[in-house]
């Protein structure tokens, strides 16, 4: 019989989790022996950085990804980037070593006590395989509860258990697939179709699950078949429609009063793909206007659940689009074209406007150019000057955790080759997840870092005249030189100290990994 640790590599194989994002202990090891030669095992020099660029790489190849962790510690170190990958839904599958099983309950070093509750609540699964025999299978468990859930799960195992002789049955994984089908039967998909034809002034709200499951042109004929206004749901990971399409209204304010003002004069607002809502401002309010009615349609089910409000249908919304598309008759009016962005705001001084910077990015970089953005103060002038048509453009942490964005950047990249991909990160976000230069330099990921160092945590700033608290210590972050930083992590470097240095950079197509600085002046995120 095969090792048990020969048959894990064997299914991991068949499921094609062939990229680990890695960083091993002692503990790990013997999982990582006689890996076969296809494997690639992506080494991140810390956790956080680990998690996010893994989250990153599976969101752009739409695959789980295995991510392997040294035990307690490590795991506790990935803790913050994973809050992340449970709001982007990302299958993220954490393997981590455990002592050998004689030494957890003695609590000798490396023991991870109860490991699968220290993950717990925030994987969709936990778990400890009772007896080495058991590993292959709940391997295989760790990885069809993550696509099935779309949520990160977590599979401790006793390092002692890969050398050990797999009993026959245990094969049997290696033949397992699981598949989901979520298409409304035709009685929910009626009274859903009713629904909408029914509607005098329907709105949609897409959520970044529509752009994770590639429904993002979908949406676009969606839109345009009813044509209704569109938003991107609140406190948003993915950009689910192009954001200069005319249809579109923007992202929805984080607060319960502002969503609610803006869904006044419409009879049903339809919710595809996302929580209702990821609000984060304390805005009090009624959560709809009087006479509106609001249906979710989600694959997550605890998302539907959860909502405070409304009707929800638990079902694929790429289904329940192409219900509608079939179901419904064509547009009555046409569709203008797109809103051209306006002119960049300029800043006072030598540094540049947010503004100027995002123009840069949008006249100097091809259409098709993915943004993982990391800039927290500098939200509005984005959505004012970028110009996104194509799936995939948008990334930005999921939970407001820092520290997915540099890493989230390099996996991003990883996983779309061929694409460029440019990384958005504020001077204070950077250092969250700063390592993650090096492995982009060792891989020769040829990203772009744009780093814009106002010198604050310009968001707190804001953030501060919001709450009442204009006098909070620990806002600013002077004296960090990031040209510096990069050159020590072996990612070339350069600061542009004005726009036209800026865009003759970008115009530059190198094929591995830079970063270029640019002082930025402090603006607000609304
Ligand atoms: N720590 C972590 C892990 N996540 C957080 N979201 C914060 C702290 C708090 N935080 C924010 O929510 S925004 C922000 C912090 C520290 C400032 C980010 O600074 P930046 O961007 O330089 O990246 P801006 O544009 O200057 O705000
Ligand atoms: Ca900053």
């Amino acid at each position: 019989m095969p090792t048990v640790r020969r048959v894990s590599h064997a299914f991991l194989e068949r499921q094609g989790l062939t990229t680990i994002f890695g960083n091993p202990g002692s503990n790990e090891l013997p999982f990582l022996a006689e890996l076969p030669e296809n494997f690639r095992y992506v080494l991140g020099l810390h956790e956080g950085a680990v998690v996010g660029m893994a989250d990153g790489f599976a969101q752009a190849t739409g695959r789980p990804v295995l991510v392997n962790l040294h035990a307690a510690s490590g795991s506790g170190n990935a803790m913050g980037a994973l809050t992340n990958a449970v709001a982007s839904r990302t299958p993220l599958v954490v393997v981590a070593g455990q002592q050998v099983r004689p030494a957890i309950g003695p609590e000798a070093n490396l023991a991870s006590v109860d490991a699968p509750a220290l993950m717990k609540p925030l994987v969709g699964w936990a778990a400890e395989p009772a007896c080495a025999g058991d590993v292959p299978r709940a391997l295989a468990q760790a990885v069809f509860e993550a696509r099935l859930r779309r949520r990160p799960t977590y599979l401790s195992v006793p390092y002692d258990d890969w050398a050990a002789e797999a009993d026959a049955n245990s094969l049997a994984v290696l033949d397992r697939d699981v598949r989901r089908a979520s298409v409304p039967d035709a009685g929910q998909g009626r009274l859903l179709v009713e629904r909408v034809a029914a509607a005098e002034r329907p709105a949609l709200v897409l959520g970044g699950d529509i752009d994770a499951a590639g429904l993002f042109d979908e949406a676009v004929r969606l839109a345009e078949r009813l044509g209704c206004p569109v938003w991107a749901a609140p406190s948003q990971f993915r950009l689910p429609f192009p954001n200069r399409h005319p249809l579109f209204r923007g992202v929805l304010p984080a607060g319960i009063a502002p969503v609610s003002a803006a869904f006044e004069g419409h009879d049903l607002v339809l919710v595809l793909g996302a929580p209702v809502f990821r609000y984060h401002e304390y805005l009090p309010g009624r959560y709809l206007p009087e006479g509106t009615r609001l249906v979710q349609v989600t694959e997550d089910a605890s998302a539907a659940a959860r909502a405070p409000m409304g009707e929800a249908l638990v079902a694929d919304p790429g289904a329940v689009i192409d219900l509608l598309l079939t179901s419904l008759d064509g547009p009555s009016a046409p569709v203008g074209p797109y809103i051209p962005a306006p002119e960049p705001r300029t800043a006072e001084g030598p540094a540049l406007h947010p503004e100027q910077v995002f123009a840069a990015l949008r006249d100097e970089l091809p259409e098709d150019t993915a943004y993982v953005v990391e800039s927290t103060s500098t939200n509005a002038a984005w959505w004012r000057q970028m110009d996104l048509r194509r799936p995939g453009s948008y990334y930005f942490p999921a939970a407001g955790g820092l520290g997915f964005g540099l890493p989230g950047a390099v996996g991003v990249a990883m996983g779309s080759p061929g694409r460029p991909v440019v990384g958005v990160i504020g001077d204070g976000s950077a250092n969250y997840g700063i390592t993650a230069l090096w492995t982009a330099a060792q891989h020769r990921v040829p990203l772009t870092v744009v780093l814009l160092r106002n010198g604050t945590y310009g968001a707190l700033r804001w953030f501060g005249g919001l709450l009442g608290v204009p006098d909070a210590p620990g806002l600013d972050i002077p004296g960090l030189d990031f040209t510096q930083i990069a050159e020590g992590y072996g990612v070339p470097a350069r600061h542009a100290g004005s726009a036209e240095e800026l865009r003759a950079a970008l115009a530059e197509t190198p094929d591995h990994p830079r970063l270029l600085q640019v002082d930025t002046a402090l603006t607000t995120p609304s």
